[in-house]
């Protein structure tokens, strides 16, 4: 009997030291619910920890962001936010103990972490204005009511016993409230869930809707040559599942394409225009293989895809509005994309008005795009990494200068102009394989958009470089894909790869990091045939 045995012994300070730290994150539970329900009314962006994530990526200097990439690839986003959440159940836990001491004080401090979280929201570059602040001020408030409440459930009161004076807490209040607490901040919480997660309701019922028109302009048909049948080999065009994603998103943009618009404007601009889905899709239509390149993408990376993609071309739709490229005397030699989520992108005016197919893509393989890969339409640039040329989400083109705008990633001292650098990799066989001995098959993919690969090279060990067998080209702005039959003897081997592109210069050596404009250098694999 829990009852008999608190009077005969003063309860020691551990369990309420438990019940103070309980007390705190119960109070960060509820901060959270009241701030999910919240901003399922404002923006479900503008949410505590997708805010802070946000603002931390904001703040992430390339190398921090490329270590991350590296380390968690695509799941970065899930470590980040699960990261905020540990850190805020442990400060909550040391709130929890303080207010057992100092009530005023704890509550103070959720009142803090509020205050934190609504400067995150209202800094970020997708931030709608004030009210983003209100989760995280709302959500505060909450919290720390609920946790002067419950501290006040742990204040000991003098009960005389036997002649001792033992400090004891009202147990069964403070389980009562905690528990109720805990179920009210769980209804909250799944309440604001669910109406955050139908918000995305009418983008995907718009997506659902549209059916593509056959292109006016099709792709050519991939050449028979130009997949090899190797295993393990890169597939020529990537699935839309498989595709790399790079983005600053917590939260996937759910742009309805019924009321999506795309306005352009700027320097140069003689007519401002304000385009729609329907625009586009009444336009005539092209359909290109285009391989996108992310400026992460360490030598021998992932960060890599080769697709179909349909849109309109960007050049003429520039050029409609009055658009004059500077190599014919054009004041803007920036064009920079904005995206929904607040993500600026700058591109050369010059390389989009140069005939090359730069998109405003609204297909990807033959679907409309995933959410992921920019719904409803994205920019797509061959022959450019994805930060300076492929902004998904777009729903505004300015037209300016180089000199009078740093796009996000340049204001990350990233490079302002970043063609895709010249790559080659070796899909397989992979690192650290163990092949047996007598002919093993080597191959990869090669890339140097827009300029075309001419030739590849493989090197067994410090031995000469002997070309592979090089696939048939699609077109300039894609991949190829090469194989090379190695008669492997036993031991340990190193295998080397490089490429040459149509201006004829070999892939360098020289290593460089991925920072401020890609990397360079070899890729190799080493491998012990058995
Ligand atoms: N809105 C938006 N567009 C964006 C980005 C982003 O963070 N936000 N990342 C860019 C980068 S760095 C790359 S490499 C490509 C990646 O496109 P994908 O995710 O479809 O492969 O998208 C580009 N477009
Ligand atoms: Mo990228």
């Amino acid at each position: 009997m829990t009852t008999e045995r608190n009077r005969r012994k003063p309860r020691s300070d551990l369990g309420r030291a438990a019940a103070g730290a309980l007390s705190g994150v119960l109070a960060g539970f509820a901060a959270l619910a009241a701030a999910e329900l919240l901003s399922s009314a404002v923006r479900p962006e503008a949410g505590p920890v997708v805010a802070v994530g946000g603002a931390a990526i904001d703040r992430t200097p390339p190398s921090v962001k490329d270590w991350a990439i590296r380390e968690f690839g695509t799941d970065d986003k899930l470590v980040l936010q699960s990261g905020i959440v540990a850190v805020l159940a442990l400060l909550a836990v040391v709130l929890g103990l303080l207010a057992l001491r100092h009530r005023r004080l704890g509550a103070a401090g959720v009142l803090l972490f509020g205050v934190v979280g609504a400067v995150a929201a209202v800094s970020r570059p997708d931030s709608t204005g004030f009210t983003d602040a209100f989760p995280s001020l709302v959500g505060a408030v909450a919290g720390a009511a609920l946790l002067y409440a419950l501290a006040g459930r742990l204040e000991p009161h003098a009960a005389s016993e036997g002649g001792a004076e033992a400090a004891e807490w009202d147990r069964r209040g403070f389980l009562v409230a905690a528990t109720a607490a805990a179920a009210a901040s769980a209804g909250v919480g799944a309440l604001g869930r669910s109406f955050n997660a139908s918000r995305g309701k009418d983008a995907i019922a718009s997506r659902e809707g549209i059916v593509l028109p056959a292109p006016a302009s099709p792709a050519s048909d991939v050449p028979r040559g130009a997949r090899l049948r190797v295993p393990g080999i890169s597939p020529f065009l990537t699935p839309a599942e498989d595709f790399y994603r790079v983005d600053t998103a917590l939260i996937v943009p759910k742009v309805d394409a019924d009321a999506w618009r795309l306005r352009i404007h700027g320097k140069g601009v003689a007519r401002v225009t304000s385009l729609s889905f329907q625009d586009l899709l009444r336009r005539g239509l092209v359909e290109r293989d285009i391989t996108l390149t992310c400026v992460s993408n360490e030598v021998g990376g992932p960060y890599v895809g080769n697709a179909r993609w349909i849109g309109v071309r960007l050049a003429d739709v520039l050029a409609e509005c009055g658009v004059v490229p500077p190599v014919r005397g054009g004041p803007a030699d920036q064009l920079v994309a904005r995206s929904v989520d607040g993500m600026t992108i700058g591109t050369p005016v010059d390389d989009v008005m140069d005939g090359r197919d730069a998109l405003l893509a609204l297909g990807m393989n033959g679907e409309p795009l995933p959410f992921e890969h920019g719904f409803p339409v994205r920019m797509v640039v061959p022959g450019l990494y994805g930060y300076v040329s492929a902004c998904k989400w777009i729903e505004d083109i300015e037209l300016t200068t180089f000199d009078a705008y740093d796009p996000y990633w340049v204001r990350r001292d990233w490079a302002a102009k970043a063609p895709v650098k010249t790559q080659s990799r070796i899909d397989t066989p992979k690192p650290f394989a163990r092949p047996t001995a007598g002919t093993v098959m080597v191959a990869g993919v090669a890339w140097a958009q827009h300029l075309g690969i001419d030739k590849v090279e493989v090197r067994v060990d410090d031995g000469p470089w002997r070309s592979a067998d090089l696939a048939a080209e699609d077109t300039r702005d894609t991949w190829r894909q090469w194989s090379f039959p190695w008669q492997a003897a036993p031991g340990g081997h190193t295998l080397t790869v490089r490429a040459t592109d149509r201006t004829g210069t070999v892939q360098t050596a020289e290593r460089t990091r991925t920072s401020p404009d890609g990397a360079s250098g070899r890729h190799s694999v080493v491998v012990t045939v058995t």
